[in-house]
């Protein structure tokens, strides 16, 4: 091999390191720019669900605690066989949740203080409740 053909190599293979280096870049920048990367702390989730306790049905979890003035993300699901009710006074109108499904709110929260999140369908259905700070 002459020495010319030796810095073609050198060249070359410089040139491909290069190009990786460079796609990289792109990839990690693309990584950044993530709308679901940024958005996660400016909101609070909630997973409820119906549960059989004791023969009675609640909403689970009974107690959350949740900060005022920063948006929360509920997600109630309804493992139970019948439709049940989702009410949350001043925040969320009567919603009807059918057996197995999963539908999503975004209430936020505004002065401290306890709210009830409760089912208008079932009377005896223990609700749960929001502990606002
Ligand atoms: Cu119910």
């Amino acid at each position: 091999m002459t020495s010319r053909n030796i810095r073609k190599n050198i060249v070359g293979t410089l040139f491909v390191a290069a190009m990786a280096i460079i796609s990289q870049g792109g990839h990690a920048s693309d990584k950044n720019d993530d709308p679901n990367h940024t958005k996660s702390s400016d909101k609070a989730t909630l997973a409820l669900d119906v549960k059989l306790e004791g023969g009675k049905k609640i909403w689970w979890p009974a107690e959350t605690k949740v900060e005022a003035g920063k948006p929360l993300e509920i997600t109630a699901h309804n493992s139970l066989g019948e439709p049940h009710g989702l009410t949350i006074p001043g925040y969320l109108e009567p919603q009807t949740i059918g057996a197995g499904e999963t539908k999503k709110f975004m209430i936020t929260p505004k002065k401290s203080g306890d709210i009830k999140v409760s089912c208008h369908l079932h009377p005896a259905h223990v609700p749960a409740t929001l502990k606002i700070k």
